[in-house]
Parts: structure tokens; C-alpha cells; sequence
């Protein structure tokens, strides 16, 4: 049985301090800011770091995100938890289609219909407690996702 997810997109990690925690990427491991933005109804401002270009035309990053709200999900899961590994992001060609078929296989997603993810993707996320204790995410990249533009 072939997956319908064909690559890792990104891997979303807490922090408390966006720029602090993009130089360490950079002075560790030189990992480069590849985008940046804001997304207001997630609550978070993120980075992108591009990590490698993956088989099915997308690629894998990991995705930096500090809350901007005390009510967001990150910020949320940050008191609990503190700063670290949030959620693993799949990336799928068709994420409602893929959505519709692990939702049939009884597990949960958190949107009805997929919303606005980084660099115009579209998005959809599955609840950690019926996934093994995992937050997933479901991306399907924007078809002009990989030129590195600055959003807002
Ligand atoms: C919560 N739980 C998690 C978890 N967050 N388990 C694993 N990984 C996580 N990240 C567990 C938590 O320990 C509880 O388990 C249970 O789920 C309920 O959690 P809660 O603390 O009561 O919080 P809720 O239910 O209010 O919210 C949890 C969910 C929420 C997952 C529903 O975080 C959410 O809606 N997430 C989706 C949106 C999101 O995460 N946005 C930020 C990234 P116990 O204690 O009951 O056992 S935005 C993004 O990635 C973008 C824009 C992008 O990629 O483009
Ligand atoms: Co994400």
C-alpha cells in the first residue's frame, strides 16, 4: 500500500524567543531562515529553515513557531510543556482528499474544513489522542510554495 503522505514537510517546534532560538539554528547547525510570517488565526509568528528538497517535489523544514497570543496553542501547550518538539507536519497532494480517508478510519481531525498554513498551504491537523500521542499535522504545499518570499 503506497502512502498518500510522500514526504516529512516540517517538523513545528515551540520557543519562547523566535530570533534567539533562529541564531541558535544558525550557530549550531547553519541552518538559514528560508520565510517568515505571521499567521493571526494560528496565533503563532514562525520561521522556516528549508532542511532538503524532498522526491515528490516539496521539501522539509522545521518550522519555528513563538505564540503571540496567551489564548494560542502554542502558548497553551508551551505552559504546560515548556519549549520543544510541538507536532510533525506530512505533506500530502491533496489534503482534504487525505483528510477525508484517515477521518474515515475513525480518528479525529480538528477542522472541518483545511485552513491557512505557512508560505499558502492549506492545512488540517489530527487530535494527538487518537494518534498515539502525536499532534499531526496535514499539509498540502501552495503550488508556488518554494521561492522563499517573505509573507506577512
Ligand atoms: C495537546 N496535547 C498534545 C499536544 N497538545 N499531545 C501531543 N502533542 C501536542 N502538541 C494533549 C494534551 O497533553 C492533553 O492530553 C490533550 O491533548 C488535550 O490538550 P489540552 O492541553 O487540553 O489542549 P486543547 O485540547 O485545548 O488543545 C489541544 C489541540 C490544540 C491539539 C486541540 O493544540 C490545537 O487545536 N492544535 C492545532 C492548532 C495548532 O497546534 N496550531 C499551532 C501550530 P491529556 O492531558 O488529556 O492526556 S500552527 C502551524 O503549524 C502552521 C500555521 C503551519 O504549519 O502552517
Ligand atoms: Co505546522
Amino acid at each position: 500500500m503506497s502512502s498518500p503522505l510522500t514526504r516529512i514537510d516540517h517538523i513545528g517546534i515551540a520557543c519562547h524567543d523566535l530570533d534567539a532560538t533562529v541564531d541558535f539554528y544558525r550557530s549550531t547547525y547553519g541552518f538559514e531562515v528560508f520565510h517568515t510570517e505571521t499567521n493571526d488565526e494560528q496565533g503563532v509568528r514562525e520561521a522556516m529553515l528549508k532542511i532538503n528538497d524532498t522526491g515528490d517535489g516539496g521539501a522539509s523544514y522545521l518550522q519555528i513557531l513563538e505564540p503571540i497570543r496567551e489564548d494560542s496553542a502554542i502558548a497553551k501547550w508551551m505552559a504546560k510543556n515548556g519549549e520543544g518538539v510541538h507536532h510533525i507536519a506530512f505533506g500530502t497532494a491533496d489534503v482534504v482528499t487525505t483528510t477525508d480517508a484517515i477521518v474515515g478510519k475513525g480518528i479525529r481531525s480538528l477542522y472541518e474544513q483545511p485552513r491557512r498554513g505557512s508560505m499558502g498551504s492549506t492545512i488540517n491537523f489530527l487530535h494527538p489522542k487518537d494518534a498515539h500521542g502525536v499532534l499531526v499535522e496535514l499539509v498540502q504545499a501552495a503550488d508556488d510554495a518554494h521561492d522563499g518570499h517573505d509573507g506577512h
